[in-house]
């Protein structure tokens, strides 16, 4: 009985975590390839054949230390020099196996295409084909002008139509301002990469943002919403009233700016009227420059509120200036003073820098294109700064695992990433390369968490559809929000979160909106970064 008892206790962790942590869908063949190791008395750690158990090839254990964020004392195997293509596994005397990866090139073909996919599988208003078929749902060509939104032309209840878009996140309402990067996200792995699909995918959003705006004044409303979150049904049996609400100035410059983007690639005659959209929203926002979203009291859902709107305007007028070439645009901007920050949905600034970066070589006067070039440089030195420091070499400190967390890193990965194309330097892409390797496996829970890629992947989001569509397996594509400590959804887990430690707070249960859920800005810098790596 005792020893079933202690062989239970030690094949525990091994069903649910790795111990040699990993990225396990694996690496291209001259990409950096590290692992994090428990430290043991091991001093060295072997690649060895997954069919075979040959190794292939040896290296040392370097000291990592003990990371804060987890608690743990690690160890650091580099295994770059390796670059057979095959399949392997990391062995270290006296743990487990790691699980198996492969080397090869283009290795995250599978990932990119469901990381796209998602978006695809996230639509409003449309039937979706394929093995995760449903019905249409939420077709929005009757929703209610909120009080909140009431103006003259459009008193409350007034019904507008505002088809298609995607759901936000794991609930089934859309929401500007999260569009905003989002779209953005998308529409930048184009104009940096060539990324295929985004156009296609990205015009489902970009219709549903163009009805958002009011015709007669410009302003956009906030988000588009029922009045309270919708039960884990699927979308065709979700039929609540609902309603646009509030026209904000964040929503409004977030609008500005992506419709500016959207004008440079896509062709007439939506490129016209996309311009005119963004310039209508921008002299909107110049004359209301400080509408705050206030959340109604009857509206329970998303918030998505910024009281900080100082990077709004400079992430509008940036884009508004590459598009058009206007000085009074650059102006606008004040990038004497704006900060250099990896961008979220709340704090733009970054954006402004990764495009003005992009597109350096054709800006017009008068542009300091030393300053961008200056301002994005320092970000990303600081970021390979906390990189290096880090035991997991991840560019993530224990203080950012807010929600979202995943995102926050993949949003540092694609700072670096833009960082690399304007001055490179090899341990950029390192970084960046590290942030996928973190959402595959090599993070403190040992797992990957994107659905459907990758050793031990989440099997239950917080995500409507996965959990009402029958299916066993959750929709694939989506990376989780990740571990983070605030715990805000404990009182609806009936289970215990495991650990209260930053990169260990998470639950892979439907209950946990606050670890578990996906959303669409957090699996755009995913489709971004695997796009660039998958080299
Ligand atoms: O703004 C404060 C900041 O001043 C303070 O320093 C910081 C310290 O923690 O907190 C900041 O507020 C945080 C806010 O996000 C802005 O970053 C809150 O703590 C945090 O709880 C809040 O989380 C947001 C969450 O909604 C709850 O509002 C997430 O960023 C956001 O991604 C998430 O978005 C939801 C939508 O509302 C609904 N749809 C699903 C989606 C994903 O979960
Ligand atoms: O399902 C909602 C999720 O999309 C949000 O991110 C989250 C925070 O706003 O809220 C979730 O809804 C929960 C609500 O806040 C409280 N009651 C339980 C709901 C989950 O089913």
């Amino acid at each position: 009985m005792k020893w079933l008892l202690l062989a239970c206790v030690a094949l525990a962790p091994l069903a649910g975590a790795q111990s040699i942590k990993l990225n396990t869908v694996g690496y291209a063949p001259d990409a950096a390839k590290l692992a994090v190791v428990p430290r043991t008395a091991a001093a060295s750690f072997s690649v060895v054949d997954a069919a075979s158990g040959q190794t292939v090839w040896r290296g040392p254990l370097q000291a990592a230390g003990v990371w804060d964020a987890s608690g743990e004392d690690l160890q650091l195997a580099d295994f770059s020099a390796w670059r057979q293509p095959g399949r392997y596994r990391l062995q270290v005397a006296g743990l487990p196996a790691s699980a198996p990866f492969v080397l090869q090139p283009r290795p995250y073909d599978a990932l990119y295409t469901a990381a796209l996919k998602a978006f695809y599988y996230n639509r409003a208003g449309m039937a979706i084909a394929g093995p995760y078929a449903r019905p249409a749902g939420h077709p929005d060509t009757e929703v209610r002008v909120h009080a909140s939104a009431a103006s003259p032309g459009r008193p409350a209840g007034t019904l507008i139509s505002s088809p298609k878009g995607w759901y936000d996140a794991g609930d089934y309402n859309k929401y500007i301002v999260n569009s905003g990067i989002a779209t953005y996200t998308l529409l930048a792995a184009h104009e940096h990469l060539r990324a295929p699909g985004v156009l296609e995918e990205a015009r489902w959003n970009l219709d549903w943002m163009l009805s958002m705006q009011d015709p007669a004044d410009g302003g956009v409303y906030h988000k588009l919403t029922n009045l309270e979150f919708d039960g884990m049904v699927m979308p065709h049996q979700a039929t609540t009233p609902r309603y646009v609400v509030q026209k904000s100035t964040a929503a409004t410059l977030d609008f500005a700016a992506v419709m500016a983007v959207a004008s440079r690639v896509y062709p007439q005659p939506a490129s016209a009227r996309m311009l005119q959209a963004a310039r209508a929203a921008w002299a909107w926002a110049q004359a209301h420059p400080h509408q705050i979203y206030v959340q109604p009291a009857d509206v329970k859902t998303g918030e998505y509120g910024d009281d900080q709107l100082r990077d709004e305007f400079a992430w509008a007028a940036a884009e508004l200036f590459i598009t058009t070439g206007e000085p009074a645009f650059y102006r606008a901007i004040g990038l004497e003073t704006l900060p250099a920050r990896v961008a979220d949905w709340q704090d733009v600034s970054g954006l402004v820098y990764l495009s003005l970066s992009h597109h350096r070589r054709a800006l017009a006067p008068p542009a300091d294109v030393a300053r961008i070039e200056a301002g994005l440089e320092a970000l990303a030195q600081s970021l390979l700064a906390q990189w290096r420091a880090s035991p997991y070499r991840i560019s993530m400190r224990a203080g950012e695992f807010v929600w979202g967390s995943n995102a926050v890193l993949l949003n540092q990965a694609m700072t670096l990433l833009v960082a690399n194309a304007q001055r490179p330097h090899p341990d950029y892409v390192r970084a960046a390369q590290s942030a996928l390797d973190y959402v595959l496996g090599r993070n403190a829970l040992g797992r990957s968490l994107v659905t459907g890629q990758g050793w031990n992947p989440p099997r239950h989001p917080h995500h409507r559809p996965s959990q009402a569509d029958g299916i066993a397996d959750p929709v694939p594509g989506f990376v989780v929000g990740g571990p983070q400590p605030g715990q805000q959804d404990a009182a609806h887990c009936r289970q215990a979160y495991p650990s209260a430690l930053p990169a260990l707070s998470y639950l892979d249960d439907v209950c946990s909106y606050a670890s578990n859920e996906v959303a669409i800005n957090w699996n755009a810098p995913l489709v971004y970064v695997a796009a660039a790596l998958n080299r």
